[in-house]
């Protein structure tokens, strides 16, 4: 039997941030906390803030722009967070919404309705609560049979939860699976943090795996291999947490937002990830120049350009390894599925294709799947 992804989709909120608009933000921010703090800067009791730079923003990371749940706050230099309005326990929580938004869009694509679905994993890297399980409400909501259950592996969230969702089909415990990847990640940004405030995006995608012999879809993906690996790495870190109350600590202290060594995970992170996609693509016993496109993690578009380099020798172009994170900015594990569900309809049956997450943890996720017949026009 073979497994297939016969839908995918993505869910762009409808507020965007240009990198000038968010340096300017920053920058008043910064002087403002300069003057404040003249005196303790010039005795050296703390440091000076440093100014931000679209430029650079744009050289060091390739991000552009990126989409924001809610814009309100991020920009307000006495805020500098987004301010959600808080929903109360019989409303739809705010990640369910997202969530569902892409869920619709990606049961359209693979021409299926809730009845198919008997289990939903909700895998991102971070979910607004812990119980009950943000997958169970989206479930609810939905009117899906069956169980689901949330997933955090932050940047790998997506790659691994598709494999469980793999997994779950090959051993006949699903028959339909529902993988949804809600990335709200800017109420964890710290957008008072020069080195890190241009990272991150809001997003949600989804995407549809089943058996082959139940998939309706115009294009079907059949996954050939799955891989997943981690090793432990404090360079990206978020001790956001539940501990905090008990360690009686400040539970919005800049160690519990989003920080990193950031050339440290570059250098680290990029030679593993060219190693993993070379040893998974060559014991299903092909050549990296057999994958058709690369639909790689977006983090930052010279990690891109380095792996894929150490792979196959030479940049690849914007049809074999297609970047959104220009738009998007880094959305935490939904990058990969973002780059797939908008650019996969092109492709012809035989194609191979590799979708690959790399980041925190650290983790690599990453499926070799080849496009196999269509079976009906999808809508
Ligand atoms: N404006 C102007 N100058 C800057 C800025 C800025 N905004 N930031 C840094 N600089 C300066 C630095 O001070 C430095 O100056 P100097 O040379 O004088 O010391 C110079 O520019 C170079 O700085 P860096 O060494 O920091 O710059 P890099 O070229 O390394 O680029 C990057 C920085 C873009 C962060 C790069 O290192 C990178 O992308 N690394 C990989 C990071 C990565 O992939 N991380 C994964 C994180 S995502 C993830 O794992 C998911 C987590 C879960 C989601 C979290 C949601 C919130």
């Amino acid at each position: 039997m073979s497994v297939v992804i016969s839908g995918a989709g993505v869910w762009t909120p409808e507020h965007r941030i240009s990198n000038e608009e968010l340096v300017e933000a920053y920058n008043r921010w910064a002087v403002q906390y300069n003057r404040k703090n003249q005196e303790a800067i010039e005795s050296g009791a703390c440091e000076e803030k440093p100014l931000s730079s679209a430029e650079f923003i744009e050289k060091a990371s390739g991000i552009k722009s990126r989409y924001a749940y809610i814009k309100d706050g991020i920009l307000d230099i006495d805020t500098m967070f987004p301010r959600i309005p808080p929903r109360s326990e019989e409303q739809l929580s705010h990640q369910a919404e997202m969530a569902i938004s892409a869920a619709e869009i990606a049961l359209q694509q693979a021409a299926k309705t809730s009845e198919d679905i008997d289990m939903v994993i909700v895998s991102c890297a971070y979910t607004e609560r812990s119980y009950p399980a943000i997958a169970i409400e989206v479930q609810h909501a939905l009117g899906i049979q069956g169980s689901g259950f949330d997933m955090l592996v932050a940047c790998s969230a997506a790659t691994f939860a598709l494999q469980r969702a793999y997994d779950a089909i090959a051993a006949g415990s699903a028959r339909c699976v529902l993988v949804i990847n809600p990335e709200l990640t800017s109420p964890q940004v710290n957008y008072c943090d020069r080195d890190s405030h241009f990272i991150f995006g809001d997003v949600a995608t989804a995407a549809i795996v089943e058996s082959d012999a139940s998939a309706r879809a115009e294009h079907i993906w059949d996954i050939l291999d799955t891989r997943a690996i981690t090793r432990y790495s404090n360079n990206i870190r978020s001790n956001f947490g539940y501990l905090a109350r008990s360690e009686a600590v400040d539970p919005f202290a800049e160690d519990r937002l989003f920080h990193q060594n950031g050339r440290k995970v570059f250098k680290e992170v990029c030679p593993m990830a060219a190693r993993h996609l070379a040893d998974q693509i060559r014991a299903a016993g092909l050549e990296v120049s057999d994958i058709r496109r690369w639909w790689l993690h977006q983090a930052n578009l010279n990690m891109n350009l380095l792996i894929t380099k150490k792979l196959l020798g030479r940049n690849l172009t914007q049809d074999e390894a297609p970047t959104v994170l220009d738009t998007y900015a880094n959305t935490a594990s939904a990058g990969s599925i973002i780059a797939f569900a908008q650019n996969h309809q092109d492709l012809d049956p035989g194609d191979y294709g590799i979708i690959c997450s790399f980041g925190a943890g650290y983790s690599i996720g990453s499926l070799l799947i080849q496009k196999t017949e269509g079976k009906m026009g999808s809508g």
